[in-house]
């Protein structure tokens, strides 16, 4: 099973979407074994954000996104990195699909609501930089057999 990183913006605590978005990946299937509330630090948010480093918008990047408390939640599942970032949308609101969370919540390409690891090399990489290792659950889902197949698992 694959673990995915899924942080939830500024935007979704102040337009009161955090249940919203925590109720799409639980009916879609995914596991939650990581929750918590941040205020972010600028040295986290370059780290996390260093590949936009150089962009325009890096500085109203780390600004918008150290307004706020962010949520911090680490999902699994099979193929949980590919399956998150299709139930986030594209990058812009504007563009991302309907049905996808930025898709009906998001009218930006900044304030898009969600974070959603990228590969599965990041998600590794962003789940050791978001939690400690105390902070993630290994707990049994007794509903397992009903969201996947036998030959699944
Ligand atoms: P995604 O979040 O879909 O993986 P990235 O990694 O390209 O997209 O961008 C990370 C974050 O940087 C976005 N969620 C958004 O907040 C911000 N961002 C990306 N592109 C732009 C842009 N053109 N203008 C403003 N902010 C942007």
């Amino acid at each position: 099973m694959q673990r995915t990183v899924v942080l939830l913006k500024p935007d979704a605590l102040q337009r009161g979407l955090v249940g919203e978005i925590i109720h799409r990946f639980e009916r879609k299937g995914l596991k939650l074994v990581g929750l918590k509330m941040l205020k972010v630090s600028e040295t986290l948010l370059e780290e996390h954000y260093a590949h936009h480093k150089d962009k325009p918008f890096f500085k109203s990047l780390k600004k918008f996104m150290s307004s706020s408390p962010i949520v911090c939640m680490l999902w699994e599942g099979l193929d949980a990195v590919k399956v998150a970032r299709r139930i986030a949308g594209a990058t812009s609101g504007r563009e991302a699909e309907l049905g996808s969370i930025r898709g009906d919540f998001s009218m930006s390409t900044s304030a898009n609501i969600i974070h959603v690891s990228d590969s599965i090399d990041a998600a590794k990489e962003e789940e050791d930089r978001f939690f400690d290792r105390d902070e993630i659950f290994d707990w049994e889902r007794v509903v397992a057999p009903y969201l996947y197949g036998e030959d699944e698992k």
